[in-house]
């Protein structure tokens, strides 16, 4: 697996900027943990599991758009490309590609969760000797290096599945749109999964499941402070909190205090009071329209895109600087 130094200089960059980033989050007035430090081998684990919930329609949704139609995405990407997907995670949507691209070149997994990552490049390899497996271990919203593939692809693509983007503000997903399209250079295809669906008690359910799989897993965040970064968090002093901000069509996710306390973090301490919370996520959910105009705006063009039969999910395949306007939209049964 590819990445920057030894081993051991990158965990300890990658613990620094941990440390960087909960210090700073837990410092202002409206404290705050990014969302990526979820995905540990634990947080991964658990999103595994909400995936597979009843509650949780997205991958559910994405999967049967993938299944219905990933010849006709495959179509788009063409022959010979070298497909990159960011937050591969176990990469079981990407089957569905892989198995109807044809003449792909290579595929690089980009994770940031070096467990996961390697277990399912391992089996992709075995699965696909004829695709070149090149899984990087990064984390995809700063520049990384590409690998370099033996045989020379035609193009590259990128496939950005889960509705992910909608981890990230409109502003931070411009710029992230944008660097895909200089990724994949003029011409070049995204391939990204959203989340379309306007239901707002089905939304809130799926960020609720009663089997509190997604509370464990937001929770788990203060877990990983405290055995990363020497925390002193008592995980059953916070409760995990989901709702849907209407006004800004976003699911926000806190961590709420219950009580009046105070926490350390690598010797740093800080209060809470009663009530108060740590934001950790939002996940945005979209109009194809409204997602048309923001990947407009970072230089791509929408071409063609995909729902499930609910209208939950939507794949879409974006060009970048495209010259073509038409736009066709197909339903999976
Ligand atoms: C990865 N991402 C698209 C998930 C979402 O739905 O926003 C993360 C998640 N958070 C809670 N449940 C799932």
């Amino acid at each position: 697996m590819r990445d920057s130094g030894t081993l051991a200089s990158v965990a300890s960059r990658r613990r620094c900027e941990f440390l960087q980033d909960v210090l700073t989050g837990l410092g202002t007035a409206s404290k705050n943990v990014p969302c990526k430090y979820f995905y540990d081998k634990r947080g991964s684990e658990l999103f595994d599991r909400i995936c597979k919930l009843g509650e949780y329609y997205l991958t559910r949704s994405e999967l049967s758009i993938m299944e219905a139609s990933a010849p006709e995405l495959a179509e788009q990407i063409g022959p010979g490309a070298m497909v990159v997907e960011f937050g591969s995670g176990s990469s079981v949507k990407t089957r569905y590609l892989l198995d109807a691209l044809l003449e792909c070149v290579a595929y690089v997994p980009v994770d940031i969760s070096s467990e996961h990552l390697d277990h399912a490049a391992a089996e992709l390899a075995s699965d696909y000797p004829r695709i070149e497996i090149l899984p990087v271990c990064a984390d995809f919203t700063k520049p990384f290096e590409l690998p370099l593939p033996t045989r020379l692809p035609s193009h590259s693509a990128v496939y950005f599945p889960g509705s992910t983007i909608g981890n990230f503000t409109p502003e931070l997903a411009i710029a992230l749109l944008r660097r895909i399209a200089l990724l994949v250079g003029q011409g070049g295809g995204l391939i990204i999964g959203i989340d379309v669906n306007q239901d707002v008690a089905q939304i809130e359910a799926a960020y609720n499941d009663s089997l509190g799989v997604t509370a464990r897993f937001n929770l788990n965040l203060l877990r990983r402070i405290n055995d990363d970064l020497e925390g002193d968090f008592r995980l059953d002093s916070f409760e995990h909190r989901a709702l849907y901000n209407a006004e800004l069509g976003r699911v926000e996710l806190d961590l709420v205090s219950r009580i009046d306390q105070c926490v350390t973090v690598a010797g740093e301490g800080f209060t809470f009071s009663e009530g108060e919370a740590i934001h950790t996520e939002y996940s945005y959910k979209y109009s194809i329209p409204a997602f048309a105009a923001l990947a407009a705006s970072a230089g791509l063009s929408l071409h063609r895109y995909w729902t499930d039969r609910h209208d939950n999910c939507a794949v879409l395949h974006l060009v970048a600087d495209a010259q073509e306007t038409g736009v066709l939209v197909s339903r999976a049964n």
